[in-house]
């Protein structure tokens, strides 16, 4: 693996493959817990795949994927310092959701607070059955502070997310694919091909579409039903305009694209 330069190294490792950039958190006898410069290399890792990637994949070192924030840095901060850090959290897990490449993490044992807020930053979550699911930050005396009362919330509805973080419950995969937070569960120890794929697939769409899609589609959430429908009008008429799709367009018409196949269809 090609590494990304200096203090970023020993936290993250990063791979170019093809059009697929590889994120690899890498504090696994720390079950990837992200301290401060943890982020920061992260960060980094996600500004080179969206400078030179057209899709890409975070994955955890080891059997765990993210056993979330650093306790022991945190256990230390002052107040301000705490609020601050966490507004980086949403800074760094924002170029992930609404960046200008879609991401896709590959879960597998612990997905826990942050690192559950970090999956939740990605559009899609591929986990193996060895993946589970918790917010321990009730237990802890603590709070989310990684946008997950956004994004979690409104993955799993904030019912289910108060749920977790009121009682400590723990998920596993299946049940979490249950709950929409997942949304590809692999066999063991493929959660990384499965991701892998995905994020190929994803690679070979219009490269307009997938912004559109990243970034269109959580405001239209936000937005009324007459805004959202006016947004999506405005939106679809650009994609259109662009070369890729007249190109795409026309090699459909003219029968050079590959069809819709039914499910199971070769
Ligand atoms: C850590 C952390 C951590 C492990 N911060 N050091 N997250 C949690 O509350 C989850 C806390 N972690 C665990 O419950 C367990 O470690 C795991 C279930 C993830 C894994 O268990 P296991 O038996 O494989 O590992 P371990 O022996 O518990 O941990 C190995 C080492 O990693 C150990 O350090 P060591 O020096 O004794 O070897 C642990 O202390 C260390 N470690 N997790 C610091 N999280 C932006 S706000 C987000 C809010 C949250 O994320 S709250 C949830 C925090």
């Amino acid at each position: 693996m090609s590494q990304s330069a200096g203090e970023a190294e020993r936290f993250v490792t990063y791979e170019l493959r093809g059009a697929v950039a590889l994120i690899g958190l890498n504090r696994p006898n720390k079950r990837n817990a992200i301290s401060d410069r943890f982020v920061e290399a992260i960060a980094e890792a996600v500004q080179k795949a969206s400078s030179e990637a057209k899709a890409a994949v975070v994955f955890g070192h080891g059997p765990h994927f993210c056993a979330g924030l650093d306790l022991s840095e945190h256990s230390e901060k002052p107040l301000f310092e705490a609020v601050k850090g966490s507004r980086r959290w949403h800074a760094v897990f924002d170029m992930i959701e609404r960046g200008t490449i879609p991401f896709v993490s590959a879960l597998t044992g612990a997905t826990v607070g942050g690192g559950f807020e970090l999956a939740a930053s990605t559009q899609i979550r591929v986990a193996d059955p060895t993946a589970f699911f918790a917010l321990p930050e009730g237990q802890r005396g603590i709070f989310v502070g990684g946008g997950g009362s956004v994004r979690i919330a409104r993955l799993i509805g904030p019912a289910r997310m108060g749920d977790m973080m009121l009682t400590g419950r723990v998920l596993s995969a299946e049940a979490m694919e249950g709950w929409g937070g997942v949304s590809y569960v692999a066999h063991e120890g493929q959660a990384l091909d499965k991701a892998i794929e995905v994020a190929e697939r994803m690679a070979q769409n219009a490269e307009f579409t997938n912004y559109a899609i990243i970034n269109a589609l959580p405001r239209i959430a936000d937005m009324s039903s007459e805004d959202g429908l006016f947004t999506e009008s405005m939106v679809a008429s650009l994609a259109t305009m662009t070369d890729d799709a007249k190109q795409r367009l026309r090699d459909f018409l003219e029968k050079r694209a590959a069809k819709v196949q039914a499910p199971g269809g070769s």
